[in-house]
């Protein structure tokens, strides 16, 4: 395969500061080589241009932070990402989670795509349901074509259908947010759910559900892992997915040959322990393309 890695060194959708490094850390945990032992060819496009927020004031517009500074990150990278040929298999390293406002409808290329969202959060608030200003909780929103004109226009008129959407591994997600995703109809499992059902089963019904789709986008936030398991992340929530289950999902996806791109996003080295987040979301990343055992 193809593959094509676009580091969003940005940090300007979080609250806290870091996860601009988390594409230098992804690197330095030898992304590319370890996809290119799996015989892939990979070939680093580099970083799409970043405002460095010490040189700009951190403005709120209608309570979105740094809305400016993120609306031409986001569309640097759609631009970056739709003029890819069609085959080639972006992955978009974070940053933090905005950026997916611009990898999603990039990575699309303009076709009907099913989004896979494996997350601690729903990041499915507005500016005027979203608690912090941050715009990190509202990339899903914007993708649905719902919250600020400006945020959720990126990539034009194109939009993703919320019966596209399939969000994995939910423990902290909003009041007024929660009403938003369930209003939308959009398909979730808790971490109740995958203590009850297993990951083996949500893999399942995920694939069943979007099998309408031959393509399929994975957006995985590092906090969706335990904390314990990936502790470099801005928003760290207990209870999370473990190592295993966080391979055996992207070892079950992988099987269905329909993931078409990737997102890796808020790993922040800051807060890290000698960069082992990046380390297990660069095997996350190898489980998805192809890293077999026997
Ligand atoms: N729901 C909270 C907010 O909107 O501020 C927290 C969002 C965190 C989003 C993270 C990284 O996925
Ligand atoms: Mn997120
Ligand atoms: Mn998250
Ligand atoms: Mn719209």
């Amino acid at each position: 395969m193809d593959i094509s890695i676009l580091g969003i060194p940005m940090d300007l959708g979080a609250g806290r500061r870091g996860v601009d490094m988390g594409a230098s850390a992804l690197r330095n945990a030898h992304l590319a080589s370890t996809l290119r032992g799996l015989g892939h060819t990979v070939t680093d496009l580099g970083d799409v241009p970043v405002t460095v927020p010490e040189t700009t004031d951190k403005f709120q517009d209608q309570g979105l932070v740094f809305l400016d500074e993120i609306l031409s990150a986001c569309s640097g990278t759609y631009q970056r990402l739709r003029d890819l040929d069609v085959g080639t298999f972006p992955i978009s390293l974070g940053g933090d989670h905005s950026v997916s406002m611009g990898t999603v409808p990039g990575a699309a290329r303009g076709r009907r795509t099913g989004v896979i969202w494996v997350d601690a959060h729903a990041d499915f608030n507005t500016p005027s349901s979203s608690p912090s200003g941050n715009i990190h909780g509202m990339p899903v929103a914007h993708l649905v074509g719902l919250g600020d004109d400006r945020l959720s226009s990126i990539a034009g008129g194109w939009h993703v259908r919320p019966e596209d959407i399939v969000m994995i591994g939910l423990r902290s997600v909003d009041q007024r947010e929660r009403e938003l995703v369930a209003e939308a109809g959009i398909k979730t499992y808790t971490m109740k759910d995958v203590d009850q059902l297993g990951i083996t089963r949500i893999a399942q019904e995920t694939l069943e559900r979007l099998s309408h789709l031959e393509r399929l986008h994975i957006s995985f936030d590092a906090d969706a892992l335990d904390p314990t398991v990936c502790p470099g992340v801005g928003t760290p929530v207990p209870g999370g997915l473990s190592y295993r289950e966080g391979h055996l999902l992207m070892e079950l996806f992988a099987e269905s040959g329909r993931v078409t791109s990737l997102d890796i996003v808020e790993v922040n080295p800051i807060l890290d322990t000698r960069n082992k987040t990046a380390e297990v979301m660069v095997g996350m990343a190898a489980s998805l393309l192809g890293q077999r055992i026997l």
